[in-house]
This record gives C-alpha cells, sequence and structure tokens, in this order.
C-alpha cells in the first residue's frame, strides 16, 4: 500500500513523514522522499509472544512525502509536475496548517476547498484533453460509454469539485483508472496543530468531520512536530512525556489505522514457529486470493483454509491443538471472505 503526502509548502508534511518514519530516513526539502514503515500491531507482538518464532514480519505501508505544491496559474506546470509523484499511490494524506495564527475551522475549510480547487484543475485539463481529442475518434459503445463519464468529470472538476464526490460505481471508477486522476483518490485531510489539550482536538475534528464527510474524506487532527519529538524518544520515555503533557497516546497509530480504514484494508496472519507475519488485504477477498499473498503457488494449489480468529485463538489457551479439539479451528473454501484479524493456514497442492 502506497501513501502520498501533499499540501502548500511549510504545512509539515515532512514533520508528520519523520515522525512516521522514526527518523531513520535521510529527507529531503526539495524531492520527494520515500520509506516504507513497519505497521505497529499488538496483536502481532502477542502472536510472537506465543510461538517465539524465528521473524516476524509486521505489514508495511509506503508513504511519499512530496515537496510543497505551489498555488496560482503561474505554477501550474511545477504542480504538475509535483503530482506526479503521487500518480500510483492507493490514498492521499493532505496536511494542512493548523499551527500558525491558530485558523478557524471556517478558515481551514476554505483553506482546503483552495488546495483541493488546485488538484481539481490538474485532472481537468487532462479530461478537456482527451475529450478534445475524441471529438475526432469514432467511438466504440464502451468510449461512447468513457466520453459520458469524462463530460460528467468535466462538470464535476468545473465546479472545484474532487471527482471523489462523484460516488462513481466500481465498474466506471475501472473504467476511468487509466487516467490516475488525483482527485479520484481516497484523502485524508490532517490538520496540523500545536497540541494545547486533546479534548480541543477533538473537537476541531468534530467540528470538520461534517465537511470532510460531504466531500468524502476523512479527516485528523494532530501535532506533527509533538509526534516526532514523541518517535525520537526510546519507548520507556514515551510513556512519562505523554502523561507529562497529559496526553492518552501518540496519535500515529491512529492515524495507520484510519489510513486502514480509509482504503478499507483488513490483515489476516500467518503463525508459526519459523515466522508470524501480517498480511494486508482489501475488506472482501476471498480465501484463494488472500492464499495467493503469500504464494502464487498457494493460490493456484489452494485446498481449503483453516482459519480462527485471535479471540477463538485466544480461548483456546494459544494452541492450535486445542482449538481443533474444541472445534473452534474452521476449515472454509476458496471462496470464504477473510476477516479482519484471523489467524489462517492455508492447505494446498502443488502437483507440477
Ligand atoms: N509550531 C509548529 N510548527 C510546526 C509544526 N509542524 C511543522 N512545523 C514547522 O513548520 C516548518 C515546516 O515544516 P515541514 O515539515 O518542513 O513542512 P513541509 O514544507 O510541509 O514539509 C518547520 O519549521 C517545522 O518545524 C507544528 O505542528 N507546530
Ligand atoms: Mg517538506
Amino acid at each position: 500500500m502506497k501513501i502520498g503526502i501533499i499540501g502548500s509548502p511549510q504545512t509539515g508534511k515532512t514533520t508528520l513523514f519523520e515522525s512516521l518514519t522514526k527518523g531513520t530516513t535521510q529527507v529531503s526539502q526539495s524531492r520527494t522522499n520515500v520509506a516504507a514503515v513497519s505497521v505497529a500491531d499488538a496483536d502481532l507482538d502477542f502472536l510472537a509472544s506465543v510461538f517465539k518464532p524465528k521473524k516476524t514480519t509486521p505489514a508495511s505501508v509506503e508513504f511519499a512525502d512530496v515537496p510543497g505544491i505551489p498555488s496560482g496559474q503561474e505554477h501550474a506546470s511545477r504542480r504538475n509536475e509535483l503530482l506526479k509523484d503521487v500518480k500510483n499511490v492507493d490514498a492521499l494524506v493532505e496536511v494542512f496548517d493548523a499551527f500558525s495564527l491558530k485558523p478557524s475551522p471556517g478558515e481551514l475549510i476554505s483553506r482546503i476547498e483552495s488546495f483541493e480547487l488546485d488538484l481539481a484543475l490538474v485532472d481537468l485539463e487532462i479530461v478537456e484533453h482527451r475529450l478534445e481529442r475524441m471529438k475526432r475518434e469514432k467511438l466504440t459503445p464502451p468510449l461512447e460509454h468513457e466520453r459520458e463519464l469524462l463530460t460528467s468529470a468535466q462538470a464535476c472538476l468545473s465546479a472545484g469539485k474532487a471527482l471523489r464526490s462523484l460516488g462513481l460505481a466500481d465498474e466506471d471508477r475501472k473504467a476511468l483508472n487509466s487516467y490516475a486522476f488525483i482527485t479520484l483518490k481516497p484523502v485524508m485531510y490532517v490538520m496540523n496543530i500545536t497540541m494545547t489539550d486533546e479534548a480541543a482536538a477533538k473537537r476541531l475534528e468534530t467540528d470538520l468531520s461534517t465537511t470532510a464527510d460531504q466531500v468524502d474524506a476523512t479527516v485528523m487532527v494532530l501535532d506533527a512536530k509533538l509526534e516526532r519529538e514523541i518517535s525520537e524518544l526510546p519507548p520507556n520515555e514515551q510513556t512519562e512525556f505523554l502523561q507529562e503533557f497529559g496526553l492518552s497516546g501518540s496519535a500515529i497509530d491512529t492515524f495507520i489505522s484510519r489510513a486502514y480504514k480509509l482504503l478499507r484494508l483488513r490483515t489476516f496472519y500467518t503463525a508459526g514457529e519459523d515466522e508470524c507475519k501480517a498480511w494486508v488485504i482489501e475488506a472482501g477477498t476471498q480465501a484463494r486470493e488472500a492464499a495467493g499473498k503469500i504464494h502464487t503457488d498457494i493460490a493456484r494449489g489452494f485446498i481449503a483454509a483453516e482459519v480462527i480468529s485471535l479471540d477463538d485463538f485466544r480461548k483456546a489457551d494459544n494452541s492450535f491443538k486445542i482449538a481443533k479439539e474444541k472445534g473452534l479451528l474452521r476449515i472454509e473454501g476458496e471462496n470464504y471472505v477473510v476477516k479482519n484479524k484471523e489467524i489462517a493456514h492455508f492447505r494446498f497442492n502443488v502437483s507440477h
């Protein structure tokens, strides 16, 4: 999974990137920074404590921190250039400065709108260019349908609205896939504040959620600078630091779990003495396809999946053997939809 971090200059994007990467990556201000971040997962830690495997492999997310995107017509080509770095990400995090001059919720909403207007213009240019060319082409029925889709996209973007807000059906979304429209990607708005108290942060989040909901986005309020400070501390000092500031926890874990929700992602585990590993799948993924994440051979020779929820595994004294005896270990077929936080073991047969 890839997530792009974008925003106007000086909003705290690189600071957020550094708190995600815990300072392990040398950052540049003029080029896009890319790094894979391991996802902290207490359930995977639990499995590792049970199986004591040779290797524990958490899920990972790739973040791309793009330099500040300038506003205004005169910067259109620079904007296009920078946005190329997020063409193939799965979701966008848009960071806004809510720390300097303490902007009101209304002011923040207009900043969101103005930033998204710039993005809409980037997509609009692509749409209009394509529509212009289509005028000279002989259109097959699928292309005719695509032209209709692009015409409604043009109206949406001309009104300064993101393509997300069209609420396209999955097949229409697929038909537009090759354009890699920036405003069609799932979005999380990050309001970068100076944390004074968590209750105030929560209130701001609630104030902005209604607006975010309307444009099919999600919102998160955090203090990037504070998060970077926390991430630099050894784990035992982090707790102390959080208490001192009257904070209940770091926002980074919440940030990751919201990103998962945004992308409709689920986690399943494989667990044994060799390795305990977290696997990321999209909601609705069936057993054979989930098996294919591990190896294409396992998908091809798929026989069955043995699955158990983490809760049931705990009820069975953390033992597959007891789980089997108690009938808690289930055998499922290829079309079984793998649930979040299940442990799975795939039986397969490769005959040649
Ligand atoms: N007061 C305050 N300053 C911040 C915060 N986040 C970032 N900054 C400062 O804003 C400036 C720009 O931050 P940076 O992360 O480089 O922004 P970018 O241009 O969006 O990558 C730096 O001087 C940061 O120290 C914050 O939450 N509070
Ligand atoms: Mg930066």
